[in-house]
């Protein structure tokens, strides 16, 4: 009868849903399986967070990389931005990396906040100068870095602060989610599904899809984070493999392996050209805008 295949429309859509959306009860998840807190506005309370750290002052690291036309297209715009908005009131180090010293904007900042500027060699391929990040970031954490700083955060360097970005977001390792994929279900998300990488997920298993624009925690995770995602994309090129999503991939692998301890919901990464819904209530990081035609050209 015709209510009998409205039942059973309505029950296979309900399915359908099921496995490629989280649910709503899910959109606004505040803690994992594995009781590590997702961080949303509103969830946390800044000035708890501010009398504790009084008493246990910190020093947090930033790494950024900016090479060829990235670096003359949005590191001024980043520093800009992080200096006002990211940390405010503790003091940070921001570790820039550039293949041009010369090119350096040597901005004036927020007298708790200090660069620290490096001349890196520019690989060939973009994806190499992506993937490589995960290399150069372990050689300076234990070169430096881990004598420096209390906690780090690695970033993409073609985003902006939007908002105050803070205390809040510490932790012994944090994860960001991408802000493409919050509501669907590990099912649906961009996993490295060849077997042969380093980086394979099994269909079906997976927690979140994290984004590789933003991740931290103390040194020495952050460390463990580099060195496993560089081993991974070491042994892949060993194999002539390349994961899809480069160091993403294998940054999804190691977190499916050692769950974080900190999960930042999408308004800490959040890309403007995507429908806003009532779950992103203040965008804290933004993407700032892309246009391959200027910046892959020559990459
Ligand atoms: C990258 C791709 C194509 C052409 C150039 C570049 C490029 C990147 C470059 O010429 N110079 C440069 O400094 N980079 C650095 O690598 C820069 O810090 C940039 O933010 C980062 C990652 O490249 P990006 O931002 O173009 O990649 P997305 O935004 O598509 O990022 C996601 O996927 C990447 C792997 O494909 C990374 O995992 C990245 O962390 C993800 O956010
Ligand atoms: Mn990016």
């Amino acid at each position: 009868s015709c209510s009998q295949l409205w039942l059973s429309l309505n029950f296979l859509l309900t399915l359908i849903l099921n496995v490629t959306q989280r649910g709503n009860a899910y959109t606004n998840l505040t803690i994992t399986e594995w009781s590590a807190p997702v961080v949303w506005h509103g969830t946390y309370n800044e000035s708890v967070l501010e009398n504790y750290y009084q008493n246990h002052k910190i020093t947090v690291g930033l790494t950024v990389f900016a090479v060829g036309r990235y670096l003359d297209f949005y590191l001024k715009r980043f520093l800009l931005s992080a200096d006002k908005f990211f940390m405010i009131d503790q003091k940070v180090i921001i570790y820039v990396m550039v293949d041009n010293f010369s090119k350096m904007p040597w901005i004036p900042l927020n007298p708790l906040h200090t660069f620290k500027v490096f001349e890196i060699k520019r690989e060939r391929r973009w994806q190499d100068i992506s993937m490589m990040r995960m290399k150069t970031i372990g050689e300076h954490i234990v070169n430096h870095i881990q004598y420096e700083v209390d906690f780090l955060f690695c970033m993409d360097v073609d985003q902006i602060f939007e908002r105050e970005y803070g205390l809040e977001t510490l932790g012994e390792s944090v994860a960001q989610i991408h802000s493409y994929w919050y509501q669907a279900t590990p099912m649906m998300v961009p996993y490295e599904r060849n077997q042969l990488s380093q980086a394979y997920i099994p269909m079906g298993k997976g927690d979140f899809y994290y984004h590789a624009a933003v991740f931290g925690g103390t040194p020495i995770q952050v460390l463990n984070i580099a060195r496993e995602c560089t081993k991974g994309i070491m042994n892949d090129k060993k194999n002539n493999i390349e994961a899809m999503w480069h160091d993403e991939s294998h940054l999804n692998k190691y977190f499916f392996l050692h769950k974080p301890t900190k999960i930042l919901s999408p308004e800490y990464c959040w890309d403007f050209r995507l429908k806003r819904n009532s779950d992103i209530r203040t965008v804290k990081l933004s993407w700032d805008i892309k246009d391959y035609d200027l910046l892959r050209v020559t990459a």
